[in-house]
């Protein structure tokens, strides 16, 4: 047994199962370590940016981290993008980054580099394994910090210390110490704020959106009249008809501060306080009104559907909140494929259950609104305005829930950051559709233009924000990477395209021009 061999087995021995990979020289051993476990499953990313916004994705649906398995430091920094996502999804994942021998490091080969100063930004735990002897404590560490945070923990992985040997031994389970949970004081003030008949907002986000704390939120709504709210981006909500919503803080500065500006009271539950995504000359940064009080019930890593609970005993709030009836959304059947349209006929044809993974930028502005009424499913948004983590994301997600729809919705231009994952997609055979919306532009900065005044683009302007001369060719792209495709031009086309690709299993892509 070698230092590498234990490595996979102190992930196996804590459920660790999924390893997102783009391997190099120095990550040899590992390899091939990874190839005596064939309860590891291995799934290769053609660039390293695909790696982690699969194992965001995987991880925020399997509610488990997958590893992953980087290049040295460049091969970590392509991916930072999507790790800077996953952080901001408070998402658990184990990086495991080769580096050089200990004693190769002073000789300062080209693939030298300070690794560690590539991961701390992203990551709440960082640590180095030298020796063979560290490499079951570390692992046991990252993978505690990547649980209890939760978030991103980064393994460095010296080579001598995963070629150097090691007596045979069997790896046991750590067990997790308990969450955190609320505070009683801070608890009761919740209460007493409730009970004040000032206007208050719950802001939710991460375990607090799922459908069986939502309910329990629900209640406490119910009972007292709080508005409840989830943050503007959260990694996964349970969300469609049947299910409590809690609204979303809007993206559009203007639109934010006036959604928040009666209230004299929020509640936050493993949300941060809303604040605006830019700043904008003369627009306040902090959302809220300045009267407004702010209380912290719970942070991310403390138990947070315990503390709804709590909040809801203390308040003795017991009467579920009522759903609106579910009524079908209409789908419109003809016509010109446009946002709104587009938008519409998704909403009502999202399946039961379908996991829906939204990079569409500006195509997407009304489809969260929708979807409150869609058939029930889980939603996962792009968290940290990164933009390319779409097809990664849905990629992961497909492999955490292989019976499940995935429907990943994306904008042309932040597709084209890791449209490798399409391969990915292909060749594991990935029950994804990818719906493309095809505006040959990057629309979003074209309106944040306007915003300041710019409303004639000359050349240079109009060469940065659109994507024509050359257009893109979504179909052949998919197809040359082994995923099927096909074009809408017409509302027809798209809906019926979609039901074809709901009902096949496998990857498909279609690309909507709008
Ligand atoms: C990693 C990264 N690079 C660049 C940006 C800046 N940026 C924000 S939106 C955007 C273009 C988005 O275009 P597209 O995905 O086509 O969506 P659309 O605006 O057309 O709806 C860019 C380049 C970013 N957010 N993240």
């Amino acid at each position: 047994m070698n230092g590498a061999d234990r490595l996979c087995d102190t992930l196996l021995a804590h459920d660790v199962d999924v390893c997102f990979a783009n391997p190099g020289t120095s990550e040899m051993h590992f390899v091939a370590a990874l190839d005596r476990k064939p309860q590891m499953r291995c799934i290769l990313g053609l660039s390293e940016g695909v790696v982690t916004g699969a194992a965001d994705g995987y991880a925020r649906m399997a509610d488990k981290p997958a590893a992953t398995l980087l290049h040295l430091g460049p091969g970590l920094g392509n991916a930072l993008a999507n790790l800077h996502n996953a952080k901001r999804a408070h998402t658990p994942m184990i990086n495991v980054v080769g580096d050089h021998a200990t004693y190769h490091l002073h000789l300062d080969a080209p693939l030298t580099s300070d690794i560690e100063s590539i991961a701390r930004p992203m990551s709440k735990w960082v640590g180095r394994i030298n020796r063979p002897g560290q490499v079951e404590g570390q692992t046991v560490a990252a993978w505690q910090a990547a649980m209890m945070q939760p978030g991103i923990s980064t393994l460095i992985l010296a080579a001598d210390a995963a070629w150097g040997e090691l007596p045979a031994g069997e790896v046991k389970k750590t067990i997790l110490p308990p969450r955190r949970q609320a505070d009683a004081g801070d608890i009761r003030r919740a209460a007493e704020i409730l009970r004040s008949k000032r206007r208050t907002a719950i802001i939710l986000t991460g375990r607090a959106l799922r459908a069986d704390a939502l309910d329990v939120a629900g209640r406490i709504a119910h009972a007292t009249g709080a508005r409840l709210l989830s943050q503007g981006s959260n990694g996964r909500i349970e969300r469609g008809a049947g299910r409590i919503s809690a609204r979303r803080v809007p993206y559009p500065i203007d639109q934010a501060i006036e959604f928040l500006a009666d209230l004299e009271a929020v509640i936050l539950i493993g949300a941060g306080e809303p604040v605006g995504f830019f700043a904008y000359p003369g627009k306040p940064g902090h959302l809220l009104p300045q009267s407004c009080e702010i209380l912290e019930l719970a942070g991310i890593s403390d138990d947070l559907p315990h503390t709804l609970q709590w909040l809801a005993d203390e308040l003795g709030a017991k009467a579920a909140a009522p759903v609106p009836p579910h009524k079908a959304l209409e789908r419109p059947a003809s016509g010109k494929l446009t946002i709104e349209s587009i938008n519409l006929a998704l909403a009502a044809a999202i399946p039961e259950n379908a996991i829906v993974c939204d990079e569409m930028v500006t195509s997407g502005r009304q489809f969260f609104g929708l979807t409150e009424q869609a058939a029930p499913h889980d939603f996962l948004a792009l968290t940290g305005g990164a933009i390319g983590i779409g097809i990664p994301l849905a990629t992961g997600a497909a492999i955490a829930c292989p019976d499940r729809k995935v429907i990943g919705l994306q904008a042309d231009g932040s597709g084209m950051y890791t449209l490798q994952a399409l391969w990915t997609q292909a060749r594991e055979k990935l029950d994804v559709v990818t719906v493309v919306f095809a505006n040959a532009a990057y629309a979003i900065l074209q309106g944040e233009m306007r915003a300041v005044g710019v409303n004639n683009f000359g050349t240079n302007a109009r060469r940065m924000l659109t994507l024509d001369e050359p257009v893109l060719d979504w179909t052949l792209m998919a197809r040359g990477m082994g995923v099927e495709a096909a074009r809408a031009e017409t509302l027809e086309d798209f809906n019926s395209l979609f039901d074809a690709a709901l009902r096949r299993r496998g990857p498909f892509l279609i690309e909507a021009r709008i």
